[in-house]
């Protein structure tokens, strides 16, 4: 509401006042309270898709297009949020992409402050070195890219790849803590076997360990552990045997994990928790609300999610995200996993976190992309 619409703006003495808090730099609580101090979370973020269907080709064409060089650093197209007036984020917290390395380039090493995470779509051929640890990348893995660790994502194959990159950059902006350094080689180097940190923790969930320690049916609760996990990779086969055990469980018709850091128990970084969701065949997921945002990105199969009564309907490579305390839930007919990337573990460890089950399913008043909606 603009000050000269104010009740009694009219007095001229009261319009002098509202002129000199004005340029005093100063602002009268008053006018904005109910702007500021809101009844519940009111993200500028909106429920959106960008599908597969839209990016692929795009990043086909970026890849015949535009190399991968110093400076550009990454061949990354952000979900930009329409509802963020044409910042490259996809909600307020969460900075979420599609990069994509054709055969035989190399995107060059460099570190950051704001943490990554990598969740591979598909291709083959491509690792991501971290801190000197060559990790290989396929399809359905999660790779793990910590605030200031140096990294590198270099293509040995003769095919493109294509991954999800999720990072809190959004969030380590707002805080004026965002640090970056190029490394002085291309590549850096690649100290010893590839795959280390799983070798290193092959008991805790690397390939044919134990993923006990490395993926907490739910959500992870433990308090905030500020040191990223040491386990830079998890395994898609992994990650599917244990869905597939709480799915024979009877944990349906929603089973969910989220990724650890198989040292403390916490969420993978000390800003991001990263999960992976199946939605049984048939199956509907009981609708919820929580503080902090989320992105998906559907791995396998199709379906449909209603975030605030609006549908979305997906399918595999869709990207799309769920706001602060916007009500969602998902269905499936055939089944479907979707990988999920969160803020949470920040609103948890500020005392922030919020969820509440809603007593019914919604009402659905529109479906994304078609006209009314969205
Ligand atoms: O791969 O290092 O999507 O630094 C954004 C910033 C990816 C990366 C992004 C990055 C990277
Ligand atoms: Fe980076």
């Amino acid at each position: 509401m603009s000050l000269v619409d104010e009740p009694g703006v009219g007095d001229p003495r009261l319009r002098s006042l509202y002129e000199d808090i004005a340029a005093a730099g100063l602002r009268p609580l008053w006018t904005i309270t109910e702007q500021l101090l809101t009844p519940t979370p009111r993200p500028r973020a909106v429920p959106w898709l960008w599908r597969s269907a839209v990016l692929r080709p795009l990043a086909e064409r970026a890849i015949r297009l535009v190399p991968v060089e110093r400076g550009g650093e990454r061949r990354v197209l952000s979900l930009a949020n329409p509802g963020l007036g044409g910042r490259p984020y996809a909600a307020g917290t969460l900075w979420g992409a599609l990069q994509c390395l054709g055969p035989n380039e190399t995107a060059p090493a460099h570190r950051h402050t704001p943490g990554a995470i990598r969740f591979v779509i598909e291709g083959e051929g491509v690792w991501t070195t971290v801190d000197g640890d060559a990790c290989d990348m396929r399809p359905g893995d999660l790779i793990l890219t910590p605030g200031g660790a140096w990294h590198d994502h270099a293509n040995g194959g003769d095919g493109s790849m294509f991954w999800f990159d999720g990072l809190d950059l959004p969030m380590v902006e707002a805080l004026d803590a965002v640090f970056f350094e190029p490394h002085p080689e291309l590549r850096q180097p690649v100290t010893g076997p590839h795959n280390r940190s799983e070798a290193a923790w092959a008991g805790a969930g690397g390939e044919g360990g134990d993923a006990a320690r490395t993926m907490t049916p739910g959500a992870v609760t433990r308090a905030l552990d500020p040191a990223p996990s040491p386990l830079l990779v998890y395994r898609w086969a992994q990650t599917d045997a244990l869905l597939s055990r709480l799915a024979a469980a009877g944990e349906g018709p929603l089973v969910s994990v989220e990724f650890t850091n198989p040292h403390s128990g916490a969420s993978v970084l000390p800003t991001l928790s990263c999960g992976m969701h199946r939605v049984l065949p048939g199956g509907a997921s009981a609708p919820v609300r929580r503080s902090g945002n989320t992105v998906f990105v559907v791995f396998r199969g199709a379906g449909s999610s209603v975030v605030d009564g609006c549908r979305f309907d997906w399918t595999a490579g869709d990207m799309f995200v769920v706001p602060s305390w916007s009500a969602v839930e998902h269905f499936s007919d055939g089944g479907a996993d979707l990988f999920g990337l969160g803020d949470a573990p920040v609103l948890r460890a500020l005392g922030l976190y919020r969820e509440e089950t809603l007593p019914r399913r919604q009402e659905v008043t529109g479906v994304f992309g078609e006209g009314t909606a969205a």
